[in-house]
């Protein structure tokens, strides 16, 4: 065919697939030209290649940066074969046609993620690479771009079925996947001098946000089975989280999943190197949390918070995961299990609940750390800053007559910790390092309080105790009470102690219902909604 590839320009740091491709292509008669690194390994694996410099007539300069920015190279590729102007232009001008770009680009992501200096990682900004790709992309009514070595194998079936050629629809298939590549690349490049650049100038918002997410992988489908879903982490910026977690068994993780192991994750993190401690998550909310004592008290007093609600649950832990706990754990049905670390013993017990998902995840992720937080909405996405917010005793103001005793104010730190990771309106009680009953997502505080009170209750009736254990806990609310109601709500199920930001404009009303009832209160002056 008059279409047939006669010249290919190849100029690839990925080596791999290389020589057979080119083998490939010289049976079929084409030419092949290259750049330095890339003829070495064709004529390495005893292949005829011309040298970029042959064809441009000036030598590959200033350590690589200029070898391909050339009109020999770039009117190759852009000129139009069926416009007489540019046919004359490459007349006159000595330029020859090339008919298939192979590219791909100096590892910039991978030599950011190797933690190389900043000058090695400024090097490793392809410009020739990328112009190539799209001055190639840009003409693919007459040239081939590729840019992934995974479809070098369907070039050489496409030129096989076309009599050398190939056809318009793989070369327009292959420009928007080039093109696609190029805007990652850049985004790549953008995030790391917004993001993680020494020398570089932190805009928290940038007009545009050069964000490079990458498809970690598909999911069988999203919250929904009729709602398909995908998993993508941000390239460049350093994360560490579930995605990054490694799975040990179990099936693959659901959209829910992934949702749920984040929420239980990010709780567990705030006890990083503290005592053991161990959080269960049902539909991104703590149903039990506990810390203190072994990780198999733990999970005991983790569980019998809520123990109907923990079925089916996601639980993380802080710390690694021994035998007794997994044990424990896997005598109910529980869908992912993510920590720190597992016991080789640990990993026998699970390997008998053959579904069960267990993640390692390594170190913990700071819950301090800066970051953006990002939420759809139709038509948008609403980004903040994450919740790094934090306050200590420190900042803690006894608003009551009487202030909490010591194993109070424990208690209101701890469930505190708990309430910033519920979802509003959150009421979490806790008593002796372990949450007594939570109350998440209502529309109303009151309510919220309620709940809570009467899964403690409920939980009393469960594990026969003679009172809720609401009764002498410490109740966090994680944003200021409007109406004394739901602080009453918490002094009739027992509470003896409140930790709330404070700020309402009736907060003396509510302080004089709390002294009524003899409570102590803490305000933090910081509110951790979550919607
Ligand atoms: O330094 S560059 O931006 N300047 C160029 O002119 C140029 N041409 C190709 N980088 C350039 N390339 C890149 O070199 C390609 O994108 C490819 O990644 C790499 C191949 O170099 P070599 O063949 O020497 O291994």
């Amino acid at each position: 065919s008059d279409k047939a590839i006669t010249r290919a320009l190849l100029s690839v740091s990925d080596k791999s697939g290389l020589a057979e491709l080119g083998a490939a292509l010289a049976a079929r008669g084409v030419e092949l030209v290259s750049t330095g690194g890339t003829a070495k390994a064709l004529r390495d694996a005893g292949l005829t290649v011309r040298d970029i410099s042959d064809l441009t007539g000036f030598p590959e300069m200033m350590d690589g940066r200029v070898k391909t920015l050339h009109p020999k190279v770039h009117g190759g590729l852009l000129a139009l074969r069926d416009n007489a102007e540019h046919v004359a232009a490459m007349q006159a001008h000595d330029i020859g046609p090339i008919d298939l770009v192979v590219v791909n680009l100096y590892p910039f992501e991978a030599t950011v993620a190797k933690g190389a200096s900043r000058e090695e990682i400024i090097e490793n900004i392809d410009i020739g690479g990328p112009s190539m790709v799209r001055s190639a992309a840009k003409n693919h009514g007459f040239v081939t771009i590729l840019t992934d070595p995974a479809d070098y194998a369907t070039l050489v079936e496409e030129m096989d079925a076309n009599g050398g050629a190939t056809t318009q629809a793989f070369r327009t298939r292959m420009a928007g996947k080039a093109y696609a590549r190029t805007a990652a690349y850049d985004s790549a490049i953008a995030s790391w001098f917004a993001f993680a650049d020494p020398e570089g100038d932190r805009t928290p918002f940038p007009d545009t946000l050069p964000v490079a997410l990458k498809r970690a992988d598909t999911l069988r489908y999203g919250e929904n089975p009729h709602q398909s879903a995908a998993i993508y982490v941000p390239q460049v910026v350093g994360t560490a989280g579930v995605p990054q977690a490694h799975q040990l068994q179990g099936k693959e993780l659901s959209y829910n999943n992934l949702n749920d192991a984040d929420a239980a994750l990010e709780l567990a993190a705030e006890f990083a190197g503290q005592e053991p401690a161990v959080v269960i998550v049902k539909h991104a909310n703590p149903c039990g949390v506990a810390q203190g004592g072994s990780l198999l008290s733990a999970w005991e007093a983790a569980l019998a918070c809520d123990s109907v609600s923990a079925f089916g649950g996601i639980v993380a832990v802080n710390t690694e995961l021994d035998a007794a706990t997994a044990e424990a754990i896997s005598a109910i049905f529980t869908e992912v299990v993510i920590a720190p670390s597992v016991s080789a013993e640990a990993r026998e017990i699970f390997a008998k609940k053959k579904n069960l998902r267990l993640l390692e995840c390594g170190t913990l992720p700071d819950p301090r750390r800066p970051g953006l937080a990002m939420k759809t909405i139709a038509g948008g996405v609403l980004i903040q800053s994450r919740d790094a917010g934090a306050i200590g005793e420190a900042d803690l103001k006894v608003v009551t007559k009487r202030a909490p005793t010591s194993q109070e104010l424990k208690d209101c730190l701890f469930a505190w910790t708990v309430a910033r990771h519920v979802k509003s309106n959150a009421i979490v009680y806790a008593k002796d390092g372990a949450t007594a009953g939570i109350g998440a997502g209502q529309m109303n505080r009151r309510d919220s309080a309620r709940i809570a009170a009467i899964k403690a209750k409920e939980a009393a009736e469960t594990y026969g105790w003679a009172a809720p254990r609401t009764v002498g806990s410490a109740v966090a609310s994680d944003a200021f009470f409007p109406f004394a109601d739901g602080l009453l709500a918490a002094a009739e199920a027992g509470a003896t102690a409140v930790i709330q930001p404070g700020g309402s404009i009736r907060d003396d009303e509510v302080i004089a219902a709390a002294d009524e009832a003899g409570l102590a209160m803490v305000f933090t002056g910081m509110r951790h909604f979550r919607h």
